[in-house]
């Protein structure tokens, strides 16, 4: 069995920045527009009156401040609500490739590697753009990588999921360096109609490259110490779109095929599923959560956030300990815990530990011990 190390990491970050008062007064518009195009049915109680969101709310509730966008103008526009990426043709590369050629070639070069160092590429999101080919093997052919590639889905823990299977494939010997990139454009499958949920999500790609520790010789290096995932089947975080909704001619409600959360629900059973977890992946190496210098965790709520590393912790974690990405991404769902990785560890000694977890739909949750090398 082969060690593993991570050796480089890369983010790709979109080129629109979207405050929550911009995407606010987008919405109010709407929420304005609607009232007054209904105002009869509403003033006769056929209808029930839209209410405005608001800014405070959003920072308070969640800690999101702003999120990047694959495209703004589409989403802001009060008419449309959502974004505006025109479909590419087959010989272009397709969006979600772009973003994690983009992201995986920067985790190449911190790692010091080329393609050629690569044979195999897991591309693990939550919302792939097609069913196949696997947006992966376009991934493969764009950096011209030999070997082979697959897509998986664990929503939000899609990335810890993949590092494990990368770890897996390393550790045995059927791949000397895996990529696993993380394409998340989740803004196209979020209602931006609805008050509850408009705000949580942003786009964002991230990469992780992993390889054999013996031959690793990137300046910064953290080895694998162990992976630990879970599943528990919950309702709770839900998006019915699929193929099979062509078979079904009668159901015009499409609200249901975007996502759709009960976030109190959500709040309340993930967190302890999440701490109860990553205490007992610690317990199960023998790790005391004292001696963890920093927490990597997904990216979807700053009090879920702070709630999950008081349990582990036993108190409060101080702001380098469990950083924080969402309040300028929002919920990048896999890329999320990865982009906090990604920003901050390089300033970690040798023989500091860390935990990588995500965790979300499904439920699922995955959580990754790392030791800087
Ligand atoms: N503006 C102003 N007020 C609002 C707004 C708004 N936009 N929205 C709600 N309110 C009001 C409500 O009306 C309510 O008022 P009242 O008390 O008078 O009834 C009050 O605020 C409280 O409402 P909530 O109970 O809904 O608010 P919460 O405090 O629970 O906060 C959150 C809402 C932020 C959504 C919170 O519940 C949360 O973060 N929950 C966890 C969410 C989570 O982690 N989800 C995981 C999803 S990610 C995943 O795994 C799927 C990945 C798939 C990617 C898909 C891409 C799209």
């Amino acid at each position: 069995m082969h060690k593993v190390v991570i050796s480089g990491t890369g983010l790709f970050t979109p080129p629109n920045a979207v405050s929550n008062e911009a995407l606010v007064a987008a919405f109010n518009q709407y929420v304005t527009d609607f009232n007054t195009r209904n105002a009869e049915q509403i003033a006769c109680g056929e209808l029930a009156a839209l209410t405005h969101s608001s800014a405070e709310f959003i920072e308070k509730a969640s800690g999101i401040k702003q999120r990047y966008l694959m495209d703004a103008s589409g989403v802001l526009d009060s008419e449309r609500m959502v974004p505006l990426l025109p479909p590419r043709s087959n010989d272009e590369l397709s969006v979600q490739a772009e973003m994690a050629v983009a992201a995986a070639g920067q985790a190449l070069a911190k790692a010091g590697r080329t393609a050629a160092d690569v044979d195999m590429v897991i591309v693990a999101c939550s919302n792939l753009q097609r069913p196949y080919p696997a947006v992966s093997i376009e991934v493969q052919q764009a950096l011209a990588i030999n070997g082979f590639a697959f897509d998986m889905n664990v929503a939000c823990s899609s990335a810890t999921f993949g590092i494990q299977t990368a770890t897996n494939a390393i550790a045995t010997g059927s791949a000397r360096a895996v990529l696993v990139l993380n394409p998340e454009i989740c803004s196209a499958h979020l209602n931006f109609r609805d008050r509850d949920s408009h705000f949580i999500f942003g786009d964002a790609c991230t990469a992780v490259l992993l390889e054999r520790a013996e031959s690793a010789t990137a300046a910064n290096l953290l080895e694998v110490v162990d992976c630990k995932l879970a599943t528990v089947f919950s309702n709770n975080i839900r998006n019915n779109f699929g193929f099979l909704n062509r078979c079904d001619e009668g159901n015009s409600e499409p609200l249901d095929k975007l996502f759709v959360q009960q976030g109190r629900k959500v709040f309340k059973e993930v967190c302890p599923l999440v701490g109860e977890h990553i205490v007992a992946h610690l317990a199960a190496n023998d790790i005391a959560a004292a001696n963890v210098r920093r927490f990597w965790l997904h990216q979807a709520n700053l009090s879920m956030n702070q709630l999950i590393a008081r349990r582990v912790l036993g108190r409060d974690a101080a702001a380098d300990e469990a950083p924080v990405i969402l309040d300028r991404y929002a919920n990048t769902s896999s890329a999320g815990s990865v982009i906090a990785l990604h920003l901050h560890h390089e300033d970690m000694a040798t023989g500091e530990l860390g935990v990588l977890s995500s965790f979300g739909a499904g439920y699922s949750v995955g959580s990754v011990i790392l030791r800087k090398c």
